[in-house]
């Protein structure tokens, strides 16, 4: 956030201002929240509360699980009937954290952005084409983590950032940067973590549970899945794991628990891209990670209608069975290599 510093603090300062204006505030993050979406929800809940205002964090609880030790205290709705209690009152202003398109808002059983009439709109957010119609649009796509920008938010109004809040804003932030690992660690977001340390973060907690943490069940799926799923071409520079349904009813596994699965497929040496493929709703999903800045993989994605970075894309094939699609992108990659 430092490179177009004056903007950055203008769009800041206006999104204070709007948020004054709110009295009772429902804060909504992404659908599937991850690290950042609850951790940048619950603490901006807790620095509105901070700063005199009634707040409430809206989301569900089937992925709050993971990290309900670190929600303990934490005031948290699942749905809007339960926010509105909290707030005593209905509320008249609605803050989206972490969101990218307002489709994708968790609002609770059947709501929408429109069940919000008369109310102010308030868009936080670091992704890149954010689409959230706010009355109040705050997108950084230079902050690592939509907590980094609640952070630089709660200094900009000097709102106290307890060690709660902290720790929450620790959580999105390390749990974006994979522990400050992927290309999105930058020194903001590292002077940042600095700061959310300095104000009680449970660094340990946070750590042990986002990284340390899995269930019997996960690992011996991923142990299966390295041991009889995955395959290697062209002297072990490519390698794809297939994951046929058996597999994951086998071990009640749920890919949104398999965010880094990919990363286990890509470590071994050798390998330049990683693919990892399973059917979802009657379509092959495909992961792709590329270790080699000479092989970028976005315009192979996006010739197939995926796309997302470089060095990370996604595709989605529609009638092509797992053997196709492993079998096309085998030939797709051969072709990169020659
Ligand atoms: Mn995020």
């Amino acid at each position: 956030m430092k490179a177009n510093h004056d903007a950055v603090r203008e769009t800041l300062r206006a999104g204070i201002d709007f948020l004054k204006k709110g009295e009772r505030i429902v804060v909504a993050a992404h659908q599937r929240p991850d690290g950042d979406a609850i951790g940048s929800a619950c603490a901006f809940a807790e620095i509105l509360r901070g700063a005199g205002k009634k707040a409430v964090a809206l989301l569900s609880a089937e992925r709050t699980d993971k990290f309900r030790p670190l929600l303990e205290g934490m005031l948290i709705a699942e749905t809007l009937e339960e926010a509105a209690r909290h707030l005593n009152g209905a509320p008249d202003m609605l803050a989206v954290l972490d969101c990218a398109t307002p489709e994708r808002i968790e609002l609770g059983k059947m709501r929408t952005i429109g069940d919000f009439p008369g109310c102010g709109i308030f868009n936080l957010d670091h992704h890149k084409g954010n689409r959230v119609p706010g009355h109040c649009n705050c997108v950084y796509p230079d902050a690592a983590a939509t907590s980094e920008a609640v952070f630089h938010l709660a200094m900009e109004a000097q709102w106290p950032v307890n060690a709660q809040a902290a720790t929450m804003l620790y959580l999105g932030l390390s749990t974006d940067t994979g522990s400050f690992r992927f290309g999105n660690t930058t020194p903001e977001a590292l002077r940042v973590a600095a700061e959310l340390l300095q104000r009680g973060a449970d660094q340990p907690r946070v750590v042990d549970l986002a990284f340390f943490s899995k269930t019997l069940h996960q690992q011996q799926f991923e142990a299966e899945m390295i041991q009889r799923h995955t395959f290697e071409f062209f002297d072990g520079k490519f390698r794809i794991a297939v994951l046929p349904e058996e597999l994951f009813r086998k071990y009640h596994f749920d890919m949104r628990d398999g965010e880094s699965l990919i990363d286990l497929v890509r470590e071994v040496e050798h390998v330049q891209i990683a693919a990892l493929i399973y059917d979802k709703n009657n379509a092959v999903k495909v992961s792709l990670r590329s270790r080699n800045a000479a092989l970028p993989l976005w315009e192979m994605a996006t010739r197939h209608g995926g796309g997302g970075h470089a060095m990370a894309c996604g595709i989605t094939f529609e009638g092509k069975t797992l053997e196709e699609t492993a079998k096309l992108l085998t030939q797709e990659v051969g072709n990169m290599f020659k």
